[in-house]
Formats: structure tokens, C-alpha cells, sequence
């Protein structure tokens, strides 16, 4: 496995000289963060980052995200060019040596938590869902944590409501519609696309969700075949849902060859409902057993891209929301053991 870790660029508070000096890093994940979604990225910016990365003797082998426009997920009438624009990104970051793009498909939000700052009781504090804050949240008015404000509420109305018409099945069709011109562009340039799934991995705002679990998987591998259309396993987001068996998951992708991307850590199912706390790595502080979906990986011979996921605030930080350095260091050094004794006894 290739140990990385996410950078958001010059603007990151967590500097290049920091990240390489957690053990066995290999390369930063990042993308070019203020250019709209939909267009073109400069060549020259991503020259820029790739020569940072380098100089602090960090690769920049994967990109997360390049975000997916939401008139492509709508499937409107323009999406020709947007997918035309996606497909010249691709192409601008293999030109740099990127191996691996990360990217999702859920419409409208990104990942969703009712809580910034839960408090744990040993002091830190981490994101975390909340199945009854969340009955509460009115998506007519929305105030959600973190969210990245990028609508003003009357484009986000509009959105919502172009996305009434819009079921499970178009939604994949258009995922589908998609893949099938972007695959092509990664087979050539050799790129493997790694779709994020759904966090949470359910419907949020009766809003279509399609990557939640591995029947949405089975299907979409089976409309697309090639490899390099593949997947993130984030076993954060995977794990949320509780009828995912992550074990299970990671040893059969792995075996078909669709890991491209792993994204590490733990939740704690805190109720009998849906709602999770983040917490620290090891299996020990929440749900997931983390040395079994390792070795499961390891067993069955996964040789891509790894990160610690989302920390906790700890030792007095104040990151950005799951981004902070201390805790996904730990995350970092966790993940090398549990790798490290996986391999050794493969
Ligand atoms: C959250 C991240 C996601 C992820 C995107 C990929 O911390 O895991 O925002 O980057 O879903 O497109």
C-alpha cells in the first residue's frame, strides 16, 4: 500500500514539511480547489502543486475530488460539454503523474453530519450524525454544519426541486452515461477512477443515493467492466450503515481489483437508530474491526492508495472539521501497524 494524506493545497494550514515527516508517507491527495466545478483546471496549477508535493520529497498520485457538476447527475442537456471538460482534467492529471482520481456521486451534499464539534468525554471532540437532530433539520431552510455554502438558498431551492424528478434509477443512468465517457479517457491514460460512496450511505432529503452499499456497487461495475472504474472504500462512510460488512466488502473488491482507494477510520453506532460518532482509528474506540478490513485487503493482495480518514480534535487543535493533523497522524501510525503485521503474516 501507498500511505497518503490529504492536502488542501497552499491554503492548508497543515504544511508539506509536517506531513512528510509522519512515517512511511508516501504522497499528498489533493485537487485544485478554486476553480468551478465544471471547469477546465490549468495545467499550470497543477505543474505548481506536483512541484511542491516533490519538493518536500512527497508524490501527488491521487486527486480527491474532481468534483462531478450537478448538471451531469441531473443529466441536463449541457452535460455533453461538462463531461467533455471532466474528461480534459483526467487527461491534464495523468499529464502530472496522477494514478488515481477520487470523486462521488451524491446530489446536491457532499458528506452530512448534525454535529461539528461533538464532545467526547475524554476532551477531544469529532463530527457526528444524529438520527434525532437530524428529524429536525428542514431542508427548506437549511443550516447545515459545514456545509459548503457554494448556493445561495434560492439556487439551492431550485436544485432541490429539479431533483424531484429525479429517481434512483436516472440517477444511475446518469452515473452510467457518464462512466461510459470517462472510462475510455482513464483506459488510455492509464487512470483509476475511484467513486467515493455516499456519507451517510442512505437517502438524505428524499434526495437519490446510489453508491451506499455493494448491490449499488455490483451494478455499477457490471454497467462499466473496465477496472479503472473502481472505488473508494471508505469505511467511515461504508460503515455507518449497519448492514455493511466491511470485511467482506474489502476482500471481495479487492479480489475483483476495484480498490483503488482506501480511506481509514472508525465510527461508534451511538443509538438503535442511524446516528454515529467519529472517533479515534483503532477498532477499540468504535464499530468496525480496522485489523480485520486490512487484512482482508492485504490477504487478497489491495496495492493502492491509502489514508487516514477523518481525526478528532486533540492535544488543544482546532482544525478544519475532520482535517486536523494530530489525531490522523495517530490515524497514519495505526494504519502502517495494522498493514505492517497484515503483511507479515500474509
Ligand atoms: C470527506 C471526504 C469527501 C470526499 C468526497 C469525494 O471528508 O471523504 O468529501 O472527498 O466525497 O468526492
Amino acid at each position: 500500500m501507498k500511505l497518503t494524506f490529504r492536502w488542501y493545497g497552499e491554503k492548508d494550514c497543515i504544511p508539506l514539511n509536517y506531513i512528510r515527516q509522519i512515517p512511511n508517507m508516501s504522497g499528498v491527495v489533493t485537487a485544485v480547489y478554486d476553480v468551478p466545478v465544471g471547469e477546465v483546471w490549468p495545467l499550470e496549477r497543477l505543474i505548481k502543486l506536483k512541484e511542491l508535493a516533490n519538493s518536500y520529497g512527497l508524490e501527488m498520485e491521487v486527486i480527491e475530488s474532481i468534483p462531478v457538476h450537478e448538471d451531469i447527475k441531473l443529466g441536463k442537456d449541457n452535460r455533453d460539454q461538462l463531461i467533455a471538460n471532466y474528461c480534459e482534467n483526467v487527461r491534464r492529471v495523468a499529464k502530472v503523474g496522477v494514478k488515481c482520481v477520487c470523486y462521488n456521486f451524491m446530489p446536491v451534499f457532499d458528506w452530512l453530519r448534525t454535529e461539528m464539534h461533538h464532545q467526547n468525554k475524554d476532551g477531544s471532540n469529532s463530527l457526528s450524525y444524529s438520527y434525532e437532530d437530524f428529524q429536525k433539520v428542514d431542508p427548506n431552510n437549511l443550516h447545515l454544519p459545514g456545509w459548503d455554502e457554494s448556493y445561495t438558498p434560492d439556487e439551492l431551492q431550485n436544485l432541490l426541486k429539479e431533483y424531484q424528478n429525479i429517481s434512483h434509477e436516472d440517477l444511475f443512468n446518469n452515473l452510467v452515461y457518464f462512466l461510459k465517457k470517462v472510462i475510455p479517457v482513464c483506459d488510455e491514460v492509464n487512470v483509476k477512477m475511484a467513486i467515493h460512496p455516499d456519507d451517510p450511505p442512505w437517502d438524505i432529503f428524499g434526495l437519490p443515493r446510489i453508491v451506499s452499499n455493494e448491490a449499488d456497487l455490483d451494478k455499477m461495475f457490471h454497467a462499466v467492466p473496465s477496472i479503472n472504474n473502481g472505488l473508494t472504500l471508505c469505511t467511515g462512510s461504508f460503515g455507518a450503515g449497519r448492514n455493511n460488512n466491511l470485511s467482506h466488502m474489502a476482500e471481495k473488491y479487492t479480489k475483483q481489483g476495484r480498490v483503488h482507494f482506501v480511506h481509514l477510520r472508525n465510527v461508534l453506532w451511538t443509538d438503535n437508530h442511524d446516528s454515529f460518532c467519529e472517533v479515534g482509528h483503532c477498532s477499540k474506540a468504535g464499530s468496525l474491526d480496522m485489523a480485520k478490513i486490512v487484512k482482508a485487503l492485504v490477504d487478497n493482495g489491495f496495492d493502492g492508495y491509502v489514508r487516514p480518514d477523518h481525526g478528532r480534535n486533540i492535544f488543544g487543535e482546532d482544525g478544519k472539521p475532520g482535517y486536523g493533523l494530530y489525531d490522523r497522524a495517530l490515524g497514519a501510525a495505526y494504519i502502517n501497524g495494522l498493514f505492517e503485521m497484515a503483511e507479515k503474516n500474509k
